[in-house]
């Protein structure tokens, strides 16, 4: 695999950086952190080191220094007026370096061939669970089922030097990624197809092929499934999944315990959730104006009485970001190019010109702004997927792509366990008397 030795070369020194920092600089302080960070979810507290992507506040993700926009351009693509390929994007943030045409091809091609070595256990445990279980059960538990082939674990037990902890982090993250598509497509047409499944196709890329499984097999419905893959795959270290798999990552738990921590986060309603509840949130509103084409002053009505209720209103704000997010815009770019009449998205546009408003009037709402999930469900439901509660499992796929290459990353930088200190309420309280 020439990809390993590439990555062996580029983190070798970079490893040792990390050691002579810790090192030589261990005593610097880099900042000051404040009981109000502290208590309100550490927001803005450097605590992690992370390689993958960094969220600007105002300009959103850039991906080892690229944006989404500049990505669009400078991925390979199957189709020159189609998408970038997702193993663009995973090839970029494991190496930092853009890859060619036959660099993404080799890992398509990886991914395909690592992909048939599914475990049978793992359909027979999704089976043993109610089919009305929520999709996101259904996958996390095909994760867990799937550490049986952990090779980390293996090797761990075997007895394997520090220095080589990645090397079989690598092989278990690779065969994790390429078979996500598979089992996300099972789960799809097991609860909503009657478990009518499609084979996968090996001539495919890795997302083409999620949405053939699906059964959306036109080309338009392919080009939206590498976009969702793409956009959806990073967000720098501190969001709630990517956490979650870096902190069970630090116990030295195999990939795919670990990558199974950050998708039961992902599977909260403030985090990737928030895709489905957006859905619901519209069709409720619908319901209940009783139309399917509500006015911008229906719609503001709808959305305050949301907040009166002591709801949030799914979709809008984040926890760093305070501008429109660039993944937003992009959905909205793409479904303005293909599909401007679709009326999902007419109401996304709808909603856009109020909620900001509506939140910006509570004078708390630090960011009014639309985030991710604002409008991935009205696309996806444009394009005929229209089953909600798949659409948290397919933020679920993508993410893989970022959170464990950076989890491979902090076995290449020989990372420590974490292990933050916590203090009682009294301590807090004598702190505030000082
Ligand atoms: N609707 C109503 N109230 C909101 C709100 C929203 N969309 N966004 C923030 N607020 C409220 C918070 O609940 C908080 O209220 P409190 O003081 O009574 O506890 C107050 O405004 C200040 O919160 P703020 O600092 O702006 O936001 P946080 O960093 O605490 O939270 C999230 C960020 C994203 C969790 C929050 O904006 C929210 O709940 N949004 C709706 C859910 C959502 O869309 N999540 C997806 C986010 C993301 F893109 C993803 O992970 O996929």
């Amino acid at each position: 695999d020439y990809i390993k030795s590439k990555l062996l070369e580029i983190a070798q020194p970079k490893s040792q950086i990390v050691k002579k920092l810790v090192k030589e600089h261990g005593e610097k302080v880099i900042q000051n952190v404040t009981m109000g960070q502290v208590l309100t979810g550490m927001k803005g507290v450097v605590s992690l080191l992370t390689c993958t992507s960094k969220l600007d506040p105002e300009e959103g993700i850039r991906f080892r220094g690229y944006s989404i926009p500049e990505l669009k351009n400078l991925l390979p693509k199957i189709h020159d007026e189609g998408e970038p390929l997702p193993e663009g994007i995973f090839y970029l943030m494991l190496t930092g370096e853009l890859p060619t045409p036959e660099d993404v091809r080799y890992i398509s091609e990886q991914w395909a061939q690592r992909a048939q070595g599914i475990p049978a256990h793992v359909y027979d445990v999704i089976e043993a669970l109610p089919k009305d279980a929520h999709p996101m059960i259904q996958f996390n538990t095909a994760i867990l089922a799937m550490s049986t082939e952990s090779q980390f674990r293996k090797a761990y037990l075997v007895g394997m030097d520090k220095k080589d902890y990645w090397d079989p982090t690598y092989e278990g993250v690779m065969d994790l990624i390429s078979r996500l598509p598979a089992i996300a497509a099972y789960i799809y047409r097991r609860v909503f197809y009657n478990g009518d499944h499609i084979e996968p196709d090996p001539s495919l890329d890795w997302a083409g092929n999620l949405a053939h499984m699906m059964g959306h097999d036109s080309e338009e419905a392919k080009r939206l499934m590498r976009l969702y893959m793409l956009i959806h795959s990073d967000h720098e270290g501190g969001n709630v999944s990517a956490h979650a798999t870096h902190l069970v990552g630090s116990a030295l738990s195999n990939p795919y315990y670990s990558f199974s921590a950050g998708m039961n986060g992902l599977a909260g309603p403030l985090h990737g959730m928030a895709n489905q509840d957006v859905m619901h949130w519209l069709n409720k509103m619908k319901r209940e104006i009783g139309c399917e084409d509500p006015t911008e002053e229906q719609i503001k009505k709808y959305a305050e009485e949301t907040l009166a209720n002591g709801r949030v209103i799914p979709g809008y704000g984040h926890a760093v970001l305070r501008k429109t997010d660039p993944r937003f815009t992009v959905q909205l770019e793409f479904a303005n190019k293909y599909i401007p009449d679709a009326p999902y998205i007419k109401l996304v546009n709808k909603i856009y010109n109020v909620v900001p408003d509506v939140l910006g009037a509570t004078g708390k709402v630090k960011n009014p702004w639309p985030n991710v999930d604002a409008i991935s469900g009205s696309l996806l439901t444009s394009y005929g997927i229209k089953e909600f509660p798949i659409y948290t499992v397919l933020f679920g796929v993508s993410r893989a792509l970022g959170v464990l290459t950076q989890l491979i990353w902090d076995r290449l930088y020989g990372l420590q366990i974490e292990r933050p200190k916590s203090q009682n309420l009294r301590w807090f309280i004598d702190k505030a008397e000082e």
